[in-house]
């Protein structure tokens, strides 16, 4: 013997309600999933029409043999035409050179790359912070005003010797560094 239970009574109003909700609801994530989209076509079409305006790439694989990044092209420079220039390399887990000098009161350009993964450094609490990315050169220029020496670590997370990923910036005054930098060699801070 079986036991059959009567069917519910068809709930009309409860059932419609539920109807229009859902109804409401999908408009709503149809309306948000166009918008995503539209999203994302502007920005692909904007990015299209105005690429980056400066992309420096560089060839990882030949970077310690040749070019601007030789470990002895290493270390700050005093061009010829007067630019005082930083040429650094990040790698696990640690930058090239060490500890790096920098003249007070000059503008001072920086040309970093990586030589295996992301790094990144920022110099103290002056506004000298890039990111370091195979394959590409990065470049800015910032001027130091206060001498004094400042803390440069890695600040991207680049594997498990990251926190250990440190390099030193010596702000030495504008004289001082051009004594140093004149015979066109190049200048660091690292004790040998
Ligand atoms: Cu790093």
């Amino acid at each position: 013997m079986s036991t059959t239970a009567p069917p519910l009574p068809p709930a009309h109003g409860a059932a419609a309600t539920a109807v229009a909700a859902e109804r409401r609801w999908t408009i709503a994530v149809g309306v948000i999933i166009a918008l995503l989209v539209l999203m994302m076509v502007v920005t692909a079409l904007h990015w299209a029409s105005m690429p980056p305006s400066r992309v420096e790439t560089i060839d990882v694989k030949t970077l310690h043999l040749r070019g601007e990044f030789v470990e002895n092209n290493l270390g700050t420079a005093l061009d010829p035409d007067g630019k005082v220039v930083v040429r650094l390399v990040a790698q696990q887990y640690s930058f090239v050179p060490a500890c790096i000098v920098v003249p007070a009161g000059m503008p001072v350009t920086f040309r970093g790359t990586a030589s295996d993964a992301i790094h990144g450094f920022i110099v103290g609490r002056t506004n000298a912070n890039t990111m370091l990315v195979p394959g590409f050169v990065a470049t800015f220029t910032t001027t130091f005003h206060a001498t004094g020496e400042q803390l440069m670590p890695c600040h991207e997370y680049c594997g498990t010797g990251h926190e250990a990923m440190w390099a030193h910036v010596q702000i030495v005054p504008a004289q001082d560094f051009l004594n140093r930098a004149r015979g066109g060699e190049r200048v660091d801070c690292v004790a040998r």
